[in-house]
């Protein structure tokens, strides 16, 4: 006979989900993204956010991640654009209204036209542009925002963009990668100080993709060198240079790097087992969550699990995905790792980026023709757990 268990997620912890503006938003057409990867009128998050906002509150959210278009702020240079800052503060009081804390990331991966005109990340002037647009949103709408988050996964953008070539400028110029990262820390910490001139007390951090790396043969020296040459790169490089100026950890979880040498360049592969994968061929590995979080421990900062989530068009994984990753990070949090909150990624289905509208990530499942909403099965079993924040299963 099975028996249930239950555990119990501290006070106060915060359950939500995320989105990003060129994601699910609609009608955004002056972005490096806008004329190659159009995304249309995606979910038309921007016109209807009283209907999503409503459904999370449905589903016991309270807390939700959504991202601000740089582009709809400063459609051109030394322009910004006060329509754009009031939507933004009505969508902010929305959520507020119905006790959802923002969540606020100023930069997730689009670019308006004028500033990748310039060069994007690799001008060196870049941190002063970003620094100028991120003092303007937070004196418009800090007074109405919980946490802060200056840019998303810069480590996942860097390689996209500039190293496999998917996302724009779409270049293979590992060349340009150093001034890209040296750039990401830089105005990350402008950023920072420059929120912290004009609140003193914001919570300020960014949301970083991290993999749990592990060696494919845990007997081979070599293979765990390389493989911790590989978790330094592409894990910890930009903590360690950022680590004083972060208030939280946002942390996106979505990868398990198993490292074995290849013989070629960049003499390395990864190789998983693949015993479960999403719809994108992604390896579901709940554990590497909560070895990742007690490796975080030592930073003795808050962390927010930003994202976590899989494209799972028919709802078979979800639901035991998030409940398998909740155990890893309830563990983690028996054991004294300081875990805040959980956000969901994502709450609609979405626009993934260079593949288009085909993957499936949300919470809620989007009809984009009519656009109509159905909650899916996993939604009410997370909502489940948000509402007491206890997560109970059987044994
Ligand atoms: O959709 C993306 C998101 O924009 C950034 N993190 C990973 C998600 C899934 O690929």
């Amino acid at each position: 006979m099975s028996k249930s268990k239950q555990l119990k997620f501290p006070k106060n912890f915060l359950w939500g989900s995320a989105v990003s503006s060129y994601q699910v938003s609609g009608g955004i057409e002056n972005c490096d993204w806008s004329e190659k990867f159009p995304a249309g009128k995606a979910c038309d998050y921007y016109n209807q956010y009283e209907k999503y906002f409503e459904i999370a509150k449905e589903l016991n959210q309270n807390v939700h991640r959504f991202s601000l278009s740089w582009s709809r702020i400063q459609p051109e240079e030394g322009k910004f654009n006060r329509k754009a800052i009031l939507r933004y503060r009505k969508m902010l009081l929305a959520l507020r209204k119905r006790g959802i804390k923002p969540m606020v990331t100023i930069w997730h991966w689009t670019l308006p036209l004028w500033m990748s005109e310039k060069g994007g990340w690799e001008n060196s002037k870049f941190p002063d542009y970003f620094e100028e647009y991120t003092r303007f949103v937070v004196e418009e709408l800090d007074d109405l925002v919980d946490f802060w988050i200056t840019t998303n996964e810069p480590m996942i953008y860097t390689s996209l963009a500039y190293i496999m070539g998917t996302f724009p400028p779409q270049k293979n110029n590992l060349l340009a990668v150093p001034k890209v990262f040296y750039n990401f820390v830089k105005t990350h910490k402008k950023a920072y100080k420059a929120i912290h001139d004009i609140n003193k007390n914001a919570k300020v951090g960014l949301a970083q993709n991290l993999s749990f790396v592990d060696a494919y043969y845990k007997s081979s020296v070599l293979n765990k060198i390389v493989a911790s040459a590989f978790n330094f790169f592409r894990n910890k490089l930009f903590l360690e240079l950022t680590k004083n100026y972060q208030d939280f950890l946002g942390i996106n979880y979505y990868f398990h790097d198993r490292i074995k040498i290849a013989s070629k360049f960049p003499f390395l592969k990864i190789e998983n087992e693949n015993k479960k994968v999403s719809d994108l061929g992604w390896e579901i590995y709940p554990e590497g969550i909560y070895y990742i979080l007690k490796d975080l421990q030592k930073y003795n900062l808050p962390i927010y699990i930003t994202e976590n989530g899989l494209a799972d068009t028919e709802d078979k994984n979800r639901a035991e995905f998030i409940k398998e990753h909740l155990k890893y990070i309830h563990k983690a949090i028996a054991e004294g790792v300081d875990v805040k909150g959980y956000l969901h990624w994502s709450l609609l289905d979405n626009f993934e980026w260079a593949d288009g509208f085909e993957p499936r990530f949300g919470l809620v499942e989007m009809d984009y023709e009519k656009m109509e909403t159905k909650i899916r099965g996993s939604a009410r079993e997370y909502a489940g757990i948000c509402k007491n924040s206890l997560l109970a299963f059987c044994i």
